[in-house]
């Protein structure tokens, strides 16, 4: 007989978005499965999305979770929708829904945009004027930093499954591009977040780095050959 997990996530490990929702599962303790959806821009040639996936994320976009036979797409929403299905390990500090739901959207909007527009980024001009608005971003970050060790509230919160999410990633960022310097309190926090019970489940090997910088080098040859000539090999 076997047992059929509560909890589906249809991600992947390249997608920020999908690692903010895995990491909030591990972190909280929630059993789940993960289904592999990878984004379309790294997709395997001739990849089929599930059936089950194709109906119920309605623009198409991982992360979606399936709890119990409903769906919900979209990582925000789905992280409150763990905090209501789930109470056990909250990510959401008492007394606290308000400040975090703005500092999540926050992030999203101010570290979230400008850190894609350094991996998707296919122009140099474009990719170095993202670096800098990612620096400008976390460096507002840093000063949330310099008196408290959590981004909300004093406990790890849904702030953290965002910016673990960036975490993960920098090294392989650097290598697409990433120039900006980080305050101290923000490597501190990223150390942090890095001893936390969830990190080990979402945290990239050296071969995930390396395949995230192949891919999206690939990506940017693709797009735009004149800026980023040869490729091909691994
Ligand atoms: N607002 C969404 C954004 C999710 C998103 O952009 N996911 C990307 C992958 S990282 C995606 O599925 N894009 C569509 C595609 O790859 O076809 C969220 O927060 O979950």
């Amino acid at each position: 007989m076997t047992t059929v997990a509560p909890v589906a996530l249809f991600g992947h490990w390249i997608c920020p978005f999908s690692v903010r929702v895995e990491f909030a599962l591990a972190q909280r303790g929630i059993a789940y499965e993960v289904v592999d959806v990878p984004p379309s821009a790294v997709r395997p040639k001739g990849f089929v999305v599930p059936d089950e996936f194709a109906a119920h994320s309605p623009k198409l976009e991982i992360p979606m979770v399936r709890i119990a036979g409903e769906y919900l797409a979209d990582s925000m929403p789905i992280l409150w929708w763990l905090e209501e299905r789930f109470t056990a390990h909250s990510l959401v500090p008492v007394g606290e829904d308000d400040a975090l739901r703005e500092r999540m959207a926050w992030i999203d909007r101010h570290v979230y945009r400008p850190m894609i527009g350094v991996y998707y980024g296919t122009e140099p001009d474009a990719i170095a004027a993202a670096s800098e608005r990612f620096g400008d971003a976390m460096a507002e970050a840093g000063a949330w930093l310099d008196d408290a060790d959590w981004l909300c509230g004093d406990a790890p919160s849904l702030c953290e499954a965002l910016m673990v999410a960036v975490y993960v990633r920098l090294d392989g960022l650097r290598r697409l591009g990433l120039t900006a310097n980080l305050p101290a309190a923000v490597t501190a926090h990223h150390q942090r977040c890095a001893a936390l019970s969830g990190w080990p489940t979402v945290a990239w090997s050296a071969e995930q780095t390396d395949e995230f910088v192949w891919r999206f080098s690939e990506y940017r040859r693709r797009r735009s050959p004149h800026h980023w000539p040869g490729g091909g090999d691994r």
